[in-house]
């Protein structure tokens, strides 16, 4: 067998430059691009001994050693730390139900939050919240034309699924539609309405405007100002990600550092939020031990080196998505599965021939192990390693709720193969869809809704038919969830995807769609991103029967990916931010003195 690369980018130079005489109609609404490179071949048969040309994306091999993984060991474990643990919890839990005014209240969840600790209070936090909505139109001196204590009102309110009218912003709007100028002053009060604007629906204007003014605002002040110091480091930080978009446990990190220094730091919560970090870590490396033991078992790393092998990125996901100690097994299961897709993306996406691809997609339709033997040796451990998984979720399942759930994995996965073989199809036929025709198909292939059906198992319980029934139909959080994912994944990943030969991804569509730059294009793809979290807050408090947690793991794939693909790709690329990431996550703790 032959290995090729295609180093050049078929698409990326026809979308721009190429007249239309090169392109032909193709079926609905896209067009094909005629004579690109084929990479095709196929799988001819055993008599014939043709030359299978193949792509490949040289991805680095991993750059964490399984046996470097199990030697991990943490401190914080055993008796001594989890009752200094306690103790600190209740103090904080006095401390919530002594304070009083409503802003301090406020304040202390924020901290908690921020501090990545609030999941050990949910029912003070909650009822404190209950009551501050019920007085919201009362007494609400404590915040009367204050727009710091506004805009962090109404994010916490928006936040825990109240609704709170953007109109509370309008006395800081004066006639000409824009944000008052005197302003300008209160820095806290922008930096609070700026974070607040991001928990904005479709349609809400004056949160736009709050938005832009306060982005440009912000970004002004960082460029008048001189010195370096906490504050502008948090408004760089704002500017980079939004809180609402941000991975928890990143920011976690990242805060405890900040508040350690900050006036007014309460001792208490520093060494609680400290200490519970630490803890936290223990759980994760000993989940992470237990994925790559997994791993190393299937021997996918080996048999399938075209492929990445990212067990420790692929761990770093799951955090993103449920960091709650309590959910290590969820989180172990997750960190298998993204294994599997990753292998099995790579297979459509570099290293199968279309004839091979549509036999795996058969054999995974089919659910049938007979259907294997058509494959080839590469395909059959990968087939069969999906197989062993989906059954073992499925047992899990079946012991502890006496449901059988295989035709929900079944269905997913044959979903997720099918957009696969859509996409592997468009790219051998050169074809250019639509971004619209793009998007329907890439918010499946990119994984997400099969993740989520799959972690909807790993966390439920009790299950009802009912949710059942909506993960089936991707109820529309898991359709702006895939959304989010897909595009931050584009934005990522599609120049390098291109160079090695893919499909078009959506910066490309567009481009092709109205002839915009690729600068504009990109610039699109994160205007669709936010309209599409706009669409996400509305839908997470609409009624469904989805619980808090699965909403909360809905909302964290995006955050994930927005953290993954903030500098480029930060997945198949795993030395650089990652590898920070991993290090700060798992690795090392922080110093309690
Ligand atoms: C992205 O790779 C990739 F591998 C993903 C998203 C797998 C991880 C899955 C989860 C975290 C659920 P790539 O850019 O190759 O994906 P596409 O779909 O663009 O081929
Ligand atoms: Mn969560
Ligand atoms: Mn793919
Ligand atoms: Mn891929
Ligand atoms: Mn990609």
């Amino acid at each position: 067998m032959a290995l090729l690369t295609l180093s050049s980018n078929p698409f990326f130079t026809f979308t721009r430059l190429q007249p239309a005489s090169r392109f032909c109609r193709g079926k609905s609404q896209g067009v094909c691009i005629s004579g690109p490179v084929q990479c095709t071949g196929g799988a001819k048969t055993s008599s014939q001994t043709a030359v299978i040309v193949r792509r490949t994306a040289s991805y680095q091999p991993s750059i964490w050693d399984h046996d470097y993984i199990r030697s991990l060991t943490s401190d914080y474990v055993g008796e001594t730390y989890t009752r200094q643990l306690e103790k600190l919890k209740g103090d904080v839990k006095m401390m919530l139900g002594q304070v009083g005014e409503p802003l301090h209240q406020l304040e202390l969840i924020d901290t908690l939050q921020r501090l990545g600790i609030h999941y050990h209070f949910g029912e003070e936090i909650k009822r404190i919240l209950h009551s501050i909505y019920n007085n919201y139109n009362r007494n609400d001196t404590w915040k009367n034309g204050d727009l710091y204590a506004t805009a962090l009102e109404f994010r916490l309110l928006r936040q825990h699924g109240y609704h709170v009218p953007q109109d509370v912003f309008h006395i800081f709007i004066n006639k000409m539609g824009t944000v008052n100028p005197w302003l300008n002053e209160d820095i806290k009060g922008i930096l609070c309405l700026y974070e607040a604007s991001y928990l904005s629906v479709k349609g809400e204007n004056i949160l736009e405007e709050a938005r832009d003014f306060t982005r440009n605002f912000l970004e002004e002040y960082l460029e008048r100002t001189v010195d370096q110091n906490d504050l502008t480091a948090i408004i760089n930080h704002a500017m980079e990600l939004p809180l609402h978009w941000r991975m928890l446990r990143l920011e976690a990190r990242w805060f405890i550092d900040i508040y350690e220094r900050s006036q007014g730091m309460n001792p208490i919560l520093l060494e609680l939020a400290k200490l519970d970090y630490n803890m936290v870590q223990a759980t994760y490396q000993e989940d992470l031990k237990h994925a790559s033991m997994w791993w190393r078992s299937t021997r996918l790393p080996e048999k399938s080196s075209f492929s990445r092998d990212r067990l420790v990125e692929n761990f770093l996901w799951a955090v993103g998505f449920i960091f709650e100690p309590q959910f290590g097994y969820c989180r172990r299961m997750l960190t298998k599965l993204i294994s599997l897709i990753t292998t099995i993306d790579d297979v459509y996406d570099v290293y199968g021939t279309l004839d091979e691809l549509e036999l795996f997609t058969d054999a995974v339709d089919r659910w049938d192990t007979n259907a294997m033997e058509q494959l080839p040796q590469y395909m059959k451990i990968c087939f069969l390693a999906l197989y062993n998984f989906t059954n073992e979720t499925a047992y899990d399942v079946l012991k502890e709720h006496d449901l059988n759930i295989i035709s929900y994995l079944r269905k997913a996965w044959a979903d997720l193969s099918k957009s696969y073989l859509v996409e592997a199809k468009w790219y051998h036929e050169g074809y250019m869809p639509s971004l619209q025709e793009y998007i329907n198909n890439a918010m499946i292939s990119i994984s997400g809704p099969l993740t989520l059906v799959h972690a909807y198992f790993f966390i439920t319980n009790p299950m009802t038919e009912e949710a059942l029934g909506c993960l089936e139909r991707f109820r529309d959080i898991i359709r702006w969830s895939s959304t989010i994912f897909r595009l931050s994944d584009d934005l990522g990943t599609s120049s390098d995807e291109l160079k090695r030969g893919d499909v078009p991804k959506s910066i490309q569509c567009y481009m092709y769609e109205t002839s915009a730059s690729e600068d504009d294009a990109r610039k699109y793809i994160g205007f669709l991103i936010d309209e599409t979290w706009k669409k996400m807050n509305e839908e997470r408090n609409l009624n469904s029967p989805f619980s808090q947690t699965f909403i909360g793991m809905a909302m964290d794939i995006p955050r994930m990916a927005q953290c993954i693909y903030l500098y480029r790709d930060g997945y198949g690329v795993q030395d650089r931010e990652t590898k920070d990431h991993v290090k700060t996550l798992f690795i090392e703790p922080i110093s309690l003195i």
